[in-house]
């Protein structure tokens, strides 16, 4: 017969071996699980919201839109403006991304009522502790435009920011250059306004939970740490590419971004790489917070990989003080104040300059190679060196889904 010791001695063992087991698989990728079956047994979340946002936030995160509605209700005057709280009311952590097939331009701007011309909104009821201005390079991505700036602007409004969208879109047909454009549009940005902090942001990625605060840290971050195309994990220790914030600060002391990455890959190693050689260093959130959904697609037309990248890399410390925002050479061709973003249409010549005729293409590389070659321009265009109104700038297309 078991004796009453002896039984409590097993269910000792039992409880034992189940606890190694969970901090086992709490360790590495299955966190995930262990995290689902913690909150299945937790009491749900007693702060004040209600709706969709407070029963499935912790699962599949929250409506970005659930709370918003307190904001307008607000009607204080700017002169007995308290600070907004160092730490947002409206912040509810993980988010729910999907991609809905019917939305329009139109939904979006009537769900952001607070927002004004050229995409700019400052809180209504407290000054904003911080300015943050997003960049975005941009050509023939208008789907996924739509869709970031649905998620971006009730994500930034949920943290009390000060903040305006700049969407810079790459004229003609050569081969995109995204750091580029993002000199581009830290150059013009500025220009507008002092803003203390600019997120430089791919077109496609969804941030997944607003604790990832879109305000600048003591050195440059690296915000999109957690993808989920690199199962929300870091793919390599230096990587710095997808969503990053500087302030202009450090924007300066690494003088700025490479212009001369053309086609896909690479620039953003070089801008991690710079942030190191000017003596600072990639901070980052945690990789609970810094998640983020990739709007899937296709490799781009006239963004091939550049086989150059390799060679390029190699010689950055040769290079960052050579090239960069003390070299960046563009045309502005317009610029146009919608009503969810600043629209900067410019014209950033080609690898042999502004105005020269452009180099012969270069065979793509690897995976591009499926894909038609990015057609290069024969000679800057004539409506660019007219500076007419030129090719119709990136407005938003209303309708379904493009892909
Ligand atoms: C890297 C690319 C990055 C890209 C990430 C993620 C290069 C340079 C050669 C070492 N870097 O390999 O530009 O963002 O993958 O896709 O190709």
């Amino acid at each position: 017969m078991v004796s009453i010791q002896s039984k409590w001695r097993y269910l000792f063992m039992f409880l034992g071996i189940q606890l190694v087991v969970m901090a086992l698989l709490s360790r590495e990728g299955y966190q995930k699980r262990v995290t689902y079956f913690i909150r299945i047994f937790r009491k749900p979340d007693a702060s004040g919201f209600s709706g969709r946002n407070h029963s499935a936030a912790g699962i599949n995160g929250g409506d970005v839109y659930a709370n918003l509605s307190h904001l307008s209700k607000a009607h204080i005057h700017a002169d007995e403006m308290p600070y907004c709280p160092k730490k947002s009311p409206f912040v509810r952590g993980p988010i729910h991304v999907s991609f809905p097939s019917g939305l329009t331009l139109a939904q979006v701007q009537k769900k952001n009522p607070l927002v004004v011309r050229g995409g700019r909104y400052r809180p209504p009821d407290c000054e904003a502790r911080h300015r943050t201005a997003i960049i975005i390079p941009h050509r023939h991505r208008e789907h996924h435009l739509k869709f970031l700036l649905y998620y971006l602007h009730p994500f930034l409004q949920r943290q009390q920011l000060s903040y305006g969208i700049y969407v810079i879109h790459q004229a003609g047909n050569y081969t995109f250059n995204r750091a580029k454009l993002m000199n581009v549009g830290f150059r013009e940005a500025m220009r507008e306004e002092d803003w203390d902090c600019l997120f430089f942001h791919d077109v496609d990625l969804i941030p997944e939970d607003d604790r990832n605060t879109y305000v600048c840290d003591a050195n440059p971050k690296h915000a999109a740490i957690a993808m989920d195309k690199f199962g929300y994990k870091l793919p390599y220790k230096m990587y710095f590419g997808g969503v990053s914030a500087l302030s202009p600060l450090h924007y300066l002391k690494m003088n700025g971004f490479p212009n001369n990455y053309w086609g896909w890959g690479g620039e953003d190693d070089d801008i991690g790489i710079r942030v190191s050689l000017a003596g600072m260093y990639i901070s980052r959130p945690s990789l609970k917070v810094g998640r983020y959904k990739m709007i899937k697609h296709k490799l781009d037309k006239g963004n091939d990989v550049n086989p150059k990248r390799f060679n390029m890399l190699a010689k950055t410390r040769q290079t960052w003080k050579l090239d960069g925002m003390n070299t960046a050479e563009y045309e502005i061709i317009s610029r146009q104040y919608l009503p969810l973003y600043t629209n900067i249409t410019v014209f950033i010549g080609t690898e042999a300059g502004l105005h020269a005729a452009p180099p012969p293409p270069l065979k793509p590389a690897g995976k591009a190679e499926a894909e038609p070659a990015a057609k290069p321009v024969a000679e800057v265009p004539a409506n660019i060196q007219a500076k007419g109104p030129a090719e119709p700038a990136a407005k938003l297309k209303e309708g379904p889904s493009e892909e």
